[in-house]
């Protein structure tokens, strides 16, 4: 018996050799180690083996299948090896072949120049922050200085969803809920940018909708001579260091005294030209000191606190900055437009 295994692990063996493929070797396994293959059948025999027979076969037909076991592994793993490298061989890549083109978009010409201007205020200390579109009478208008009625809120009349929630007409109705979250405890220093909406009709100038930058300082003797300094440091910042700016009384329900700020020609240098309607100066923002009734209703004690607060239209900022003379433009997706501010 023992020479018949030694004899079954020999032929094994031998058909492992010859074998040239993973199934060949599959059959070879059945074959000898299956049910009804020689080996299990040699075991099946053992109980006609004498007492001091039977360990020996018993051991003899262990070793037998433990080999021919190792055997089929080890050629399977060299089987497996070559049939990778032969497809790697055949499966070569033509690395001259030119590639497909990539074509890159570019941001919204309004969304760099929003993250410009943001940017300019980040460095000067100031936080973003962001709020709904679609917002309260209460935060919109009441808070803001702007009682029902109030001859200003002509100017601002916009979309309205229910009788008491609209379109929101400016991003301040942020400043004011951003102001709540700090419970009466300055500084505030934050910028809002974001879409806003209002009834018009749309040409050249105007949209119905379009984005505003608004900013706040509030704090412990804050001054009209520190909205200067912000706003001349800001308007340097974006339209170059040799401008100037100056500021003009105005009115806005939201701040007292207010002010308009222009901004020096850049295209004449002061002396006037047809950008600046010969007049030297192009208005670019509103500001003004906050209006203690806005300072209160957002939980600051304006006997303690101060703040200026300022305004401006992005789409102005963007036009002036690049020479596009139609709002419009940012708003039809022409990509002929779009295309030019691949690099800005
Ligand atoms: C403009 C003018 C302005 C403000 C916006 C403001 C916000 C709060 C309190 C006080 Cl919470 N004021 N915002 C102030 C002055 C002018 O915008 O021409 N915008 C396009």
């Amino acid at each position: 018996m023992i020479d018949r295994l030694q004899e079954l692990g020999r032929e094994a063996l031998e058909e492992i050799k010859q074998a040239d493929s993973v199934k060949a070797l599959e059959s070879v396994r059945v074959k000898y180690l299956g049910k009804k293959g020689p080996i299990t059948e040699v075991l099946r025999g053992m109980g006609q083996l004498s007492e001091e027979e039977r360990p020996k076969v018993g051991q003899k037909a262990n070793d037998v299948r433990e080999e021919i076991k190792e055997k089929l592994e080890e050629k399977t793993e060299q089987l497996e090896k070559a049939a990778i490298d032969e497809k790697l061989k055949a499966e070569s890549i033509d690395i001259t072949l030119p590639g497909r083109e990539v074509k890159q978009g570019a941001r919204h010409p309004l969304t760099a120049v929003v993250e410009e201007i943001e940017d300019i205020f980040v460095g000067l200390g100031f936080q973003v922050t962001k709020g709904p579109e679609v917002e309260t009478d209460q935060y919109n208008f009441e808070k803001l200085n702007l009682p029902a009625e109030h001859p200003a809120r002509d100017m601002q009349d916009s979309f309205y969803v229910t009788t008491d929630m609209l379109l929101r007409t400016q991003t301040s109705p942020v400043q004011a809920r951003t102001m709540e979250t700090f419970e009466g405890q300055g500084p505030v220093k934050i910028v809002c940018p974001g879409k806003v909406y209002r009834r018009d009709d749309d040409d050249a100038t105007h949209s119905h909708q379009f984005m505003q930058i608004e900013g706040l300082y509030v704090d412990k003797n804050v001054q009209m001579s520190d909205l200067k300094g912000v706003l001349e440091a800001f308007v340097q910042k974006y339209f170059g260091a040799d401008r100037s700016i100056r500021l003009r009384p105005s009115f806005f329900p939201f701040t007292e005294p207010s002010v308009e700020v222009d901004v020096s020609c850049g295209i004449c240098g002061g002396k006037g030209c047809r950008v600046c309607k010969y007049s030297g100066w192009i208005e670019v923002l509103g500001a003004g000191m906050i209006h203690p009734n806005v300072l209160e209703m957002s939980g600051f004690d304006p006997e303690i606190y101060t703040g200026f607060a300022f305004g401006m239209g992005v789409e102005r900022f963007a036009m002036l900055k690049y020479g596009i003379d139609d709002i419009r433009h940012f708003y039809t997706n022409d990509i002929r437009f779009l295309n030019q501010f691949k690099r800005a």
